[in-house]
């Protein structure tokens, strides 16, 4: 095709080709989700059709989008991790980024009934996207422990906080006064001595936030065969088939990562 002469415009595009080799991590987070979730009667701390959401999203991209072995999401964030040798838009950053975060954003309000039946989405909610290079196994699994982190600490602040309201008739600048400069033990104490709640029991969703890996599971499904001069009998066909599941378990420790040798790639 003859070019014009307005083709050098396309020269001013930068390189963002991301480094080879290195796993590649996209993070979305809701943007203005304080006032979002208010608006939208999220109940609080935690709110299991917003989580609901959030994982049905998320399951979406991984679903629709190439090599990404693991998503990782708490609150309003989910975290995404391209396999390191990924050619998927020729690694291009702002490629991956976007195409992480609109198909999110889309099942996010395409699903949004599924979650909140009746209840209407009053406006259109975004999410902002970054990415962020990991060239070792040990730094992919160091940040998905620091989101896993902040999850436990959010989560157990925010647990003792809304008990000390909604149970214990604080008002939140009493509830934050109160818990002003206590450690993890002091939020665990409260709960339990004040208002017999053993944050151990509560669910492990809040506790851990969400993990969704591709795994091999088995489908069984009924079939009827009709055989000539036969009966029609009805017969059970096993398939195994690659389908993400959702998991909300350990994923600092050793144990989950010595069961799924498959989500890492081995070190050259
Ligand atoms: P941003 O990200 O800078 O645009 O601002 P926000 O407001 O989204 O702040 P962020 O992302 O640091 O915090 C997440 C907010 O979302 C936080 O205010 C709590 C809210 N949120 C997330 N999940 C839930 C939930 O399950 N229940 C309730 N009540 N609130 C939630
Ligand atoms: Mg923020
Ligand atoms: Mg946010
Ligand atoms: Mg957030
Ligand atoms: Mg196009």
């Amino acid at each position: 095709m003859a070019k014009s002469k307005f083709e050098y415009v396309r020269n001013f595009e930068l390189d963002d080709t991301c480094l080879r080799n290195c796993y590649i991590v996209v993070r979305l987070d809701g943007r203005n989700f304080h006032k979002f979730s208010d608006q939208h009667n999220f109940t609080k701390p935690n709110d299991d059709r917003a989580l609901g959401l959030m994982s049905r999203s998320a399951c979406s991209v991984m679903e629709e989008l190439d090599d990404i072995t693991i998503a990782y999401g708490q609150s309003d964030e989910f975290s995404f991790v391209f396999k390191r040798s990924t050619n998927w838009f020729k690694r291009r950053a702002s490629k991956l980024m976007t195409h992480v975060t609109s198909q999110f954003s889309s099942s996010f309000v395409f699903y949004w009934k599924e979650y909140f039946g009746e209840q209407p989405l009053l406006y259109p909610p975004s999410f902002d996207g970054r990415v962020v290079l990991y060239p070792s196994n040990r730094n992919v699994r160091d940040y998905l422990s620091w989101r896993q982190a902040d999850c436990h600490i959010n989560n157990l602040y925010n647990t003792a906080f809304w008990t000390l309201v909604q149970k214990g008739g604080l008002t939140t600048t009493q509830a934050e006064e109160r818990l002003n400069g206590t450690l993890a033990t002091d939020k665990n104490e409260i709960l339990f001595s004040e208002f017999n709640i053993n944050y151990n029991n509560e669910s492990s969703v809040y506790k851990k936030g969400t993990t969704l890996i591709w795994e091999k599971v088995n489908e069984t499904t009924t079939k009827q065969i009709k055989r000539p001069n036969e009966e029609e009998t009805e017969v059970t066909v096993t398939r195994t088939r690659k389908k993400v599941t959702s998991h909300s378990c350990d994923v600092i420790g050793d144990q989950f990562w010595d069961e799924h040798p498959d989500i890492l790639e081995s070190e050259q």
